[in-house]
């Protein structure tokens, strides 16, 4: 501010001609004085007492009117009037009087009457502006930086996201510092906090750095930093700022879809309702969203697999699959399950699945024949095996698990039943009394095969038996009792 107001007092060149003959006036006693003070001094700080330092007689100085012509209306500075004692009126920022001109030089005016003197202060910079007038008596107040400005940091170019596979060495930001103080004070240092996967490269350019990466990123790790940087003068003490940026890993497809369960082996009951879901396959996958979007589809690469393709349904989107289940044509399906995500390009897992499917009772005994026919010679062995019936179930364990009764009501029919006795587990018949031909020759009578299931299912057989006549010509074997395999075996007589 003083000087613009000297600025605009050289503009009138009148005034500086009389300055100048004034300054001669005086050339006689020489003497240049020259105050040090720090900036941001306390208000009303002294800064040195003139009129000694003029050397003007400490009486004369009231009423002489000894002051500071000054062309601001906040001046700087104060000229005490009764002891001609220079001192601060407001603080005084170094960097605002003095831009940041290395050597800051104030100068000031002063002015005495009667008679009328001009202490001339010239103005002097360090760079350029105008020539100082020299003067022999001239208030030089120098100003010495002190460290009241922290370092500035600007972020000047920026990559919000950068993709977990950058190399290290790319580059994330472009930052420059700046510090309006000089010397050490104005000399900046600036780093990055240690334990992130960043640091900090300087450039061609004073007080410009990038920040790049110093190690692979993985995002499924983490997905964001908080990246500080910190910036520090090298004052006495030192000022520091900081800056952070947030810096987000964006997601790349690098993990495959994973399978939640492993082995994969489902137990199904057959006679599931039609159309409902029999069981779900599910994977995971570690990255995010069309990376992580997964898609399922069983692999149909073998003949095996083929044959089902017609009734097995997989949902794509969410696993579940649809399969109609029968026990008795397929009692287990191992299935090739892919799951892809939708990556560019997309990444895929296989999962061979097992589906064993459990029995229900479904299935009632079936004899071997219906009706069974057998005959019997008279005059047979009481007690010794005639004949045998043979049932089986297309269900499993407890579920054809067979035992055989014969069916005793009340009815005629049954009648010669009696006579009879079925082991319940193997359904050989045993006579229990010799037949004869004169009284009986045909009976017969109901089988039944029950299976051991919860609830459990029966069969019904008629069995119809002739007696055979027995005379002196040899027996003839009339028929091979066991048409179906079954271990059952007697001891008859066979007649023609
Ligand atoms: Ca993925
Ligand atoms: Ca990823
Ligand atoms: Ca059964
Ligand atoms: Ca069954």
């Amino acid at each position: 501010m003083e000087q613009r107001g000297y600025r605009a007092l050289r503009e009138r060149q009148p005034s500086v001609t009389y300055m100048v003959a004034l300054i001669f006036f005086w050339s006689g006693a020489s003497a240049q004085i020259r105050y040090s003070i720090s900036e941001e001094l306390k208000e009303g700080t002294v800064v040195g007492n003139i009129a000694k330092d003029l050397g003007i007689d400490l009486s004369t100085l009231k009423e002489r009117g000894l002051r500071i012509v000054s062309g601001s209306n906040e001046p700087l500075f104060q000229l005490n009037q009764d002891d001609g004692i220079l001192y601060v009126t407001r603080k005084i920022d170094r960097e605002e009087v003095c831009d940041r001109i290395t050597v800051c030089l104030i100068n000031l005016k002063t002015v005495l009457e009667n008679p009328l003197e001009i202490h001339y202060v010239a103005v002097e910079a360090s760079d350029k502006g105008p020539v100082p007038l020299t003067t022999d008596k001239s208030v030089i107040v120098k100003i010495i930086d002190v460290n009241d400005n922290a370092p500035e940091i600007e972020v000047t170019s920026f990559s919000k996201a950068i993709p977990e596979d950058s190399r290290p060495g790319t580059t994330v930001a472009l930052i420059s510092v700046n510090d309006l103080d000089s010397g050490l004070n104005g000399k900046v240092l600036c780093s990055v906090m240690e334990d992130l996967p960043f640091t900090l490269m300087s450039s061609l350019q004073d007080n410009m750095y990038s920040v790049v990466t110093k190690l692979p990123l993985d995002r499924e790790k983490v997905s964001q930093y908080d990246l500080t940087i910190v910036a520090t003068d090298q004052g006495h003490p030192p000022l520091s700022s900081v800056k952070t940026i947030s810096v987000v890993v964006s997601d790349v497809n690098d993990n495959s879809p994973e399978f939640s369960l492993s082995p994969y082996t489902f137990y199904v009951t057959e006679n599931n309702e039609p159309g409902a879901s029999v069981f779900c396959v599910s994977a995971s996958d570690r990255d995010i969203d069309e990376n992580a979007f997964i898609s399922y589809h069983i692999l149909r690469d073998s003949g095996e697999e083929n044959k089902w393709a017609s009734f097995l349904n997989l949902n794509s989107e969410n696993g579940n699959i649809v399969l109609p289940l029968d026990r008795e044509k397929v009692s287990q399906y191992d299935l090739t399950i892919v799951a892809t995500d939708q990556g560019h390009p997309p990444l895929s897992s296989v999962k061979t699945i097992s589906v064993v499917v459990s029995d229900v009772n479904d299935n009632s005994p079936e004899f071997s024949l219906s009706p069974y026919t057998f005959y019997v010679t008279e005059n047979n062995e009481p007690g010794a095996s005639v004949f045998c019936v043979s049932a089986s179930d297309r269900d499993i364990d407890e579920n054809a698990f067979i035992s055989y009764h014969i069916l005793r009501d009340s009815g005629e029919e049954n009648k010669w039943a009696s006579f009879l006795n079925l082991n319940s587990e193997n359904g050989n018949i045993v006579a229990l009394k010799s037949f004869d031909f004169e009284t009986l020759k045909t009976f017969k009578f109901q089988v039944v095969a029950t299976d051991s299931g919860i609830p459990s299912l029966s069969s019904n057989v008629t069995v119809n038996v002739f007696i055979l006549d027995q005379n002196d010509n040899a027996p003839v074997i009339l028929y091979p009792v066991s048409t179906n395999g079954s271990e059952c075996s007697y001891a008859g007589s066979w007649g023609e």
